[in-house]
């Protein structure tokens, strides 16, 4: 992994949704570089312990009291936001629009869509004084191509590109980067949490292929964050070699 391109300055990098898959791997691959970290999630109590300057903080990212709450926490930490990962999200069942119920499309879009909005419209003025910071979401193929079953998660997934594209026309000429690290097939307790706790059902996604891991995506978030300030990666399309689709997937019998 290449160095920090100021290499005499740590960066302060907020990930949301840090307890658990790509948020705790990217957590862990930033303090490896030495950064200073602030961690949030619901469940605070499984953010990792991290060997670097790490706040671990609860946070709701649905919850605008939690946002606000957690940022202060943050900035007396650490001082000033250069790196917010907006990567706390969800999907939850893979029911039909004719099938499912307001609920899960309610907890997606307040998770994936307005967590992400009320997040970072409390962290940008501060990086636009600065002249400088970056703004990593975390969108997926799913923003890319829908799927039966997935069509509110996607549309989450595909509101989320069209905020990262507004906030880079917006921040256009104030130093802030805007990058969308949109990885496939990932496994981490996603699969888990989207069939509400059935183990199977969510194995079953992964058999007989190879997913992506949390590793593997926050190498590339890493790799976006620490170009020389002038390189804005506008977006990675990230999936595994088994993976054409959301729905097109290599799998091996046996
Ligand atoms: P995990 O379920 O392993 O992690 C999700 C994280 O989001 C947890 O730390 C969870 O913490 C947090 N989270 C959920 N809701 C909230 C909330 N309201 N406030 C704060 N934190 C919250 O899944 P992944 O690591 O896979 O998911 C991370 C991101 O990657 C998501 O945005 C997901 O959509 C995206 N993604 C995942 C893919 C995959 O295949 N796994 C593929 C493409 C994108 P807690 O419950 O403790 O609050
Ligand atoms: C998660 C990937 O294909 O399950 O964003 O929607 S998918």
């Amino acid at each position: 992994m290449p160095a920090n391109p100021d290499p005499d300055r740590a960066l302060h990098v907020v990930v949301t949704g840090a307890s658990s898959g790509i948020g705790a791997a990217t957590a862990r691959a930033f303090a490896a570089l030495g950064h200073r970290l602030s961690l949030g999630a619901r469940r605070a109590e499984r953010l990792p312990e991290l060997d670097a300057p790490t706040l671990r903080h609860p946070l709701d990212v649905t919850d605008e009291t939690s946002v606000e709450t957690f940022l202060a926490a943050a900035r007396a930490a650490h001082g000033a936001i250069d790196v917010l990962v907006n990567n706390a999200g969800l999907a939850r069942g893979v029911e039909t629009i004719a099938d499912a119920t307001g609920e899960a499309w309610r907890e997606m879009i307040e998770t994936n869509v307005l967590g992400v909005l009320h997040v970072t419209r409390r962290v940008v003025p501060e990086m636009i004084g600065c002249g400088r910071g970056h703004v990593v979401m975390i969108g997926s193929v799913a923003g890319h191509e829908t799927y039966e079953g997935g069509s509110v998660y996607c549309a989450t997934k595909r509101g989320l590109r069209s905020i990262a594209e507004g906030l880079r026309y917006e921040t256009l000429g104030t130093g802030v980067r805007v990058t969308s690290v949109d990885p496939g097939m990932v496994e981490t307790e996603f699969s888990v949490v989207r069939f509400r706790g059935d183990q199977t059902k969510a194995d079953s996604v992964y058999t007989g292929t190879r997913p992506l891991t949390a590793d593997d995506v926050a190498e590339c978030i890493v790799f976006a964050a620490t170009r020389p300030a002038h390189v804005n990666i506008d977006s990675m399309l990230v999936m595994p070699t088994d993976q054409a689709s959301p729905k097109r997937v290599h799998r091996r019998q046996g």
